[in-house]
């Protein structure tokens, strides 16, 4: 923690501890700043950020572009509610669909609002053209689940952390462990299945990623049984993984394709579902909306935000860029007694931190990177989550495993 003396940071760290919720343990550092892939704290130390906001700020911070682009909307329109049509919204949802090849985009804010709208599509579906009994419907979902913090979603959940002590919890759901065909397809011969929900790479669980073929043989089931495909991408998509969808590594096309976070660059909340006709249509006027969902703001941010990671070569980027990484990575866990895994895809990646005989763990680890200037955060206890903004060019990548490799020696 920092030390007791009048400093800026502290005062906005008790500000927070005495009038925030307390649901967050953040690292204990304040920022004020951030360019590209540099934030600054209040005291003016730089830093690289490889957290990206949980991959929503894939394109850098304070892209001037989507600055750009929100104060230009901001200042000429900013909400209309969906009660009426506005003149960003539909080139917006052209462009999303013309990029991800679907017929339709339902826009929304958050991720979990997306993955709600998911579940709704994906039962009213299985009701209205499956022909499953009123009220029936089952989604699977696989263990160590991350899709958000509503009820409707940490009813799926196996994390005690997401879900202990907020029952009682939604019906409808089976889940199954990630990465087992055999468990899948003994689910899917349920005929009032409607969604098989997952996400290509899991994030939350640490980087978890599923093995070759997975996906595609998932797929493959899905058909088999017409059950929809529900894809979580919220944290995985938009270049993050070296291709534009995680998906994309198998040539999966999900049913119902789930995206947030960096599909708006982190400059505003955007999230979106997208589906063919014959399961987004299943929702009629009036059976589902957001006040905030497809706004002005969010469509021109959206548009240029996707048109970044196109013209910038962002997922090129992050593909040529995570293989340096891991391959420093690997090269480090060698030499180091504490780092017993590398893994991840593209600009995903992770570390497992054992603990060392003096007790320290990944925390400790983190707030060590944070002194020597690279911002990074555990989850799950041992597990460290690297995930630069796409933008770190060879130069700054280098330095930052200079950062890492120093940091980890010193345990
Ligand atoms: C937190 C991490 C958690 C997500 C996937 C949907 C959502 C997320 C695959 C919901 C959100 C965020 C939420 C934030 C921490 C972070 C996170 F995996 F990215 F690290 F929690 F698991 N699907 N992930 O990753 O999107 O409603 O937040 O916009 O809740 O602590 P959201």
């Amino acid at each position: 923690m920092l030390n007791k003396t009048f400093s800026l940071s502290q005062e906005s760290i008790d500000l927070e501890d005495k009038y925030g919720a307390h649901n967050y343990h953040p690292l204990p550092v304040v920022l004020a700043k951030g360019q590209g892939v540099y934030v600054w704290d209040v005291e003016g130390k730089k830093y690289f950020d490889f957290l990206s906001a949980y991959s929503a700020v894939n394109q850098g911070h304070c892209h001037p572009r989507l600055v750009n682009a929100m104060i230009e909307q901001a200042s000429t329109l900013a909400l209309t509610s969906r009660a009426f049509y506005n003149n960003k919204l539909g080139k917006c949802e052209e462009y999303i669909c013309n990029l991800f090849g679907y017929q339709k985009v339902l826009m929304m804010n958050s991720g979990a609002e997306a993955n709600e709208t998911a579940i709704k599509l994906a039962r009213k579906w299985g009701y209205t053209k499956k022909g499953i009994p009123s009220n029936e419907a089952i989604i699977i979902a696989v263990e160590r689940n991350f899709h958000g913090r509503t009820i409707g979603i940490i009813s799926a959940s196996t994390d005690p952390d997401s879900r202990n002590n907020f029952g009682p919890y939604m019906p409808g759901y089976q889940i199954i462990p990630y990465n087992d065909l055999e468990a899948l397809e003994t689910a899917l011969k349920n005929p009032n299945v409607c969604g098989f929900w997952l996400e290509p790479i899991q994030g939350e669980a640490g980087v978890f990623m599923p093995s070759e073929g997975y996906l595609k043989k998932s797929e493959e089931l899905c058909k088999k049984y017409n059950v929809l495909m529900m894809m979580d991408e919220v944290q995985t998509g938009i270049g993050r993984t070296g291709k534009l969808l995680a998906s994309d590594h198998e040539d999966v096309k999900a049913d119902i394709l789930i995206l947030g976070k960096a599909l708006s660059g982190g400059m505003y909340p955007v999230s979106a579902v997208l589906a063919d006709d014959e399961v987004m249509l299943v929702i009629k006027p009036g059976e589902h909306g957001s006040t905030f969902g497809g706004n002005p703001i969010a469509a021109n941010i959206t548009m240029t935000a996707l048109k970044i990671i196109k013209e910038e070569k962002l997922i090129e980027n992050a593909a040529k860029m995570g293989e340096i990484f891991r391959n420093r990575m690997n090269d480090l866990q060698k030499k180091s007694s504490i780092v017993t895994l590398v893994r991840g895809k593209g600009l995903l990646n992770a570390i497992v931190i054992k603990p060392t005989e003096d007790g320290r763990t990944a925390w400790d680890v983190c707030v060590a990177l944070k002194e020597n200037g690279l911002l990074a955060k555990p989850t799950h206890g041992d597990i460290i989550r690297f995930a630069p903004p796409l933008v770190i060019n060879e130069e700054q990548l280098l330095q930052c495993c200079d950062i890492i490799e120093k940091t980890i020696l010193e345990f």
